[in-house]
């Protein structure tokens, strides 16, 4: 007997399934496919279609290992969404949340509504993409699909729906949309209704390990495999990463590495105050009604989008020469702030990062292993700094940091984290977000107790490679340079 999880990156996805025998998980991944967002004209959209049709890929690989499947679940990136029309059609490709129709929209809206509101109601940190925004960018670009909408799904939630015809909303990508008011417990209507949308389009919220469906019979049919139940995970995947931390107790440190970099604290209650306002911190739903208390750090996304500007250039250097290299280049040559807005969309990375060194006063990295060590130095820089923002903001100390996620394949990254922060790191697991996935499906089936037995497991399974701060002067030093180049230094 088997589960499936369907963790979709903004880069690639995946099918893993996940079996459970003598209280040991094993992940085997069955299909694994690009995630190619489409730009047409000015707009840049999920490709939504091919998604569906390489989850059915996985649906029907799964189905070929011949074990029986119990049931599948999927999770992915936050706050993008879709909307159906009244026929339960899809209205339109979802936007990537790094299209630039939601520039300037933020803080028009903050200007509306004050910041220090939003956040009151929402705990949720200030993104420019967040959904609040671009749903606010398509009422006022007066888009037609907003004026024959009627439901709202987010990705994940749009995709189960494809798999089920069930309308449903589920709890920790629901919080993403800085909509959700954590202490009414509900969708914040009145925020819903100021930003002139209509609040019907919000459906029923279900809790992360709820039985969300029966794949249609349609689906079985097409292809040609049994119905299974489908759960809803946490369908956030920073929300499955951080199931699958494997922590002992609370409180416990964590960074889910990946083309973002989200770093924080589990905690049982949202932390909403002036000081979490002021940190930009952001509190999201997670499995059992827990909350995320955490701040994005823009992640291995600077060197994603570097490293596709020199493939686009026909260099194709793969990730471990890139890596190589930036060990080989000189230390502490320049620092960028990795959460500049000037990183945030993509295109012509290697420029803007020269583009911050001069316009901040340092040497611009030329060559490509000094690009990208100025990139995971100011990473690992950028870590310590929100390392000790989160230690400050939940009044705990913390020992060591968790890393999760295909970022710490990355071991130079892990290293210089270490350094950095001048705590121990525990790499691991890589596949983060699918096996929190799958545990969530577990708990459900009532084959854990709750998300502490998971992480048991999940550290009886999984090796953990420890990493120990070195060179510890020297990264001191660095820091204080970098506080003050950036201008993080208060
Ligand atoms: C990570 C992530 C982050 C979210 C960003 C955009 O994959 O889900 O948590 O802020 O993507 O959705």
């Amino acid at each position: 007997m088997s589960i499936l999880a369907f963790d979709l990156g903004a880069s690639s996805g995946r099918a893993m399934l996940g079996r459970l025998s003598d209280r040991a998980i094993a992940v085997e991944e069955i299909h694994r496919f690009s995630n190619d967002p489409v730009t047409v004209g000015e707009r840049m959209y999920w490709d939504i279609l091919r998604l569906y049709h390489e989850i059915k890929q996985g649906l029907l690989k799964a189905a070929r290992q011949g074990d029986t499947l119990r049931s599948v679940a999927i999770d992915s990136w936050a706050v993008d969404f879709g909307l159906l029309g009244k026929h339960g059609e899809l209205l339109g490709n979802p936007y990537h949340y790094r299209d630039r129709h939601t520039d300037g929209t933020m803080s028009k809206l903050c200007s509306r509504i004050p910041r220090e509101e939003i956040f009151q109601r929402t705990g949720i940190q200030f993104l420019p993409f967040n959904t609040i925004y671009q749903l606010a960018a398509l009422c006022e670009a007066d888009s037609p699909i907003v004026r024959h909408a009627e439901h709202f799904l987010m990705i994940p939630d749009l995709l189960r729906y494809f798999l089920t015809g069930e309308k449903l909303n589920e709890f920790s990508n629901a919080t993403t949309t800085q909509l959700y008011n954590p202490t009414a417990r509900g969708w914040d209507h009145e925020l819903i209704s100021r930003i002139g949308v209509p609040s019907s389009w919000f459906g029923r919220i279900v809790e992360p390990g709820a039985q969300a469906g029966q794949l249609l019979s349609s689906v079985g049919t097409e292809l040609g495999i049994a119905s299974i139940p489908v759960i809803a995970a946490a369908e956030h995947d920073t929300g499955s990463a951080v199931a699958a931390v494997p922590a002992v107790k609370r409180p416990f440190a964590y960074l889910s590495c990946g083309t973002w970099s989200l770093m924080g604290t589990e905690v049982d209650h949202p932390v909403i105050n002036d000081l979490a306002l002021q940190y930009n911190f952001t509190n999201e739903g997670g499995v059992g009604r827990t909350y995320r208390l955490l701040k994005n750090i823009m992640g291995l996304w600077l060197l994603q989008e570097t490293k596709r500007e020199w493939d686009r250039a026909g260099f194709n250097y793969s990730y471990a020469h890139l890596i190589h290299l930036a060990e080989q280049a000189p230390a502490f040559g320049a620092f960028i702030d990795p959460d500049d807005p000037l990183f945030l969309h993509a295109g012509d990375m290697r420029e803007r990062i020269r583009q911050y060194c001069g316009r901040t006063g340092q040497p611009l990295p030329d060559q490509p292993g000094e690009v990208v060590r100025c990139i995971l130095e100011s990473l690992a820089l950028k870590y310590r700094y929100v390392f000790e923002m989160t230690e400050g903001l939940s009044g705990q100390r913390f020992d060591k940091l968790h890393m999760v996620g295909g970022g710490i394949q990355n071991a130079l990254l892990c290293q210089w984290s270490a350094n950095a922060i001048g705590k121990p790191i525990w790499a691991g697991p890589a596949e983060g977000s699918a096996i929190g996935n799958l545990v969530v499906q577990w708990i459900a089936q009532g084959m854990f107790a709750d998300i502490w037995e998971a992480r048991k497991v999940i550290r009886e399974s999984f090796p953990v490679a420890v990493y120990e701060p070195e060179q510890r002067e020297a990264w001191e030093q660095a820091y204080g340079r970098f506080l003050q180049v950036t201008g993080l230094w208060q």
